[in-house]
């Protein structure tokens, strides 16, 4: 077969813990804006799952989840497509859907504290995080930051988490911005974080997640979970999008 990614973004993904590749949609940007913006239109109430977050501008869309059976465009991307055929190259074996969201982090919108995506997915002991950028993601509008070379473990976790506040301080964060269409692939063990969309213009992302074929299709487990977890509705005054506490925005 042959292989979608080159050599070198395979080495950089092994020795970094993340890597950026272009060209993998097989759509046109305005496709994958305008099969975003359908899925944020979507009404409340469905098997989707849309959260709120509160800005200086009032309550705002923070992320969507559970779409792809509502989406053929994201559906292909996403699970069918160059990306999926990337993710299983890293993988080492086929890659199948574990979750997918968007966080649309809209003019105003808050950022994510410091941490490793591992320990947010249960039933599986290996996954790929992907980010897709569906606008340009810049240092003013809340880009990932990552630490390369640091995905080797699972670092000390506070309560809610995320990173250690001791440890972060001993690590160096690098923003990676991404043009609209650009795909980052990052190890589920790389810490990241970002900083709020400070800027006048929104920063929309895909994120699939993927698991190897050998570990099954846990899809339908994991969005079982997180119903469940979240049927149980969280006090305080952050928004919970995730089975980790690692969301700043407020709740609305
Ligand atoms: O979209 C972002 O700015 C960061 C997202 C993130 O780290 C997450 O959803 O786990």
């Amino acid at each position: 077969m042959t292989s979608i990614s080159s050599e070198q973004e395979r080495q950089h993904f092994v020795t970094h813990g993340w890597v950026k590749v272009d060209h993998l949609l097989g759509c046109t940007v305005l496709e994958l804006q305008q099969a975003v913006d359908e899925v944020a239109a979507l009404p409340e109430g469905g098997p989707w799952l849309h959260h709120r977050e509160m800005t200086d501008s009032g309550p705002k869309l923070a992320r969507t989840e559970n779409f792809l059976p509502f989406s053929p465009l994201l559906n292909r991307v996403l699970a069918d497509g160059d990306i999926a055929r990337v993710a299983g190259e890293l993988l080492g074996e086929e890659a199948l859907i574990y979750k997918e969201k968007i966080n649309y982090k809209l003019v105003g919108g808050a950022g994510f504290a410091p941490h490793q995506d591992q320990p947010a997915y249960p039933f599986v002991a290996r996954v790929l995080s992907v980010m897709v950028a569906v606008d340009d993601a810049t240092i003013a509008n809340g880009c990932l930051e990552v630490v390369s070379g640091a995905h080797g473990e699972l670092l000390p976790q506070d309560e809610r988490g995320c990173i250690d506040f001791g440890v972060v301080s001993e690590l160096n964060f690098q923003p990676l911005e991404l043009r609209a269409g650009e795909t980052l692939f990052f190890s589920a063990l790389t810490p990241h974080r970002s900083g709020p969309n400070l800027s006048e213009r929104d920063r929309r992302a895909l994120y699939p997640t993927y698991n190897g074929v050998s570990e099954g299709n846990l899809r339908d487990a994991y969005y079982a979970a997180k119903l469940e977890a979240f049927a149980d509705p969280a006090s305080g005054d952050l928004v919970r999008l995730s089975l980790i506490q690692d969301f700043e925005g407020r709740a609305v």
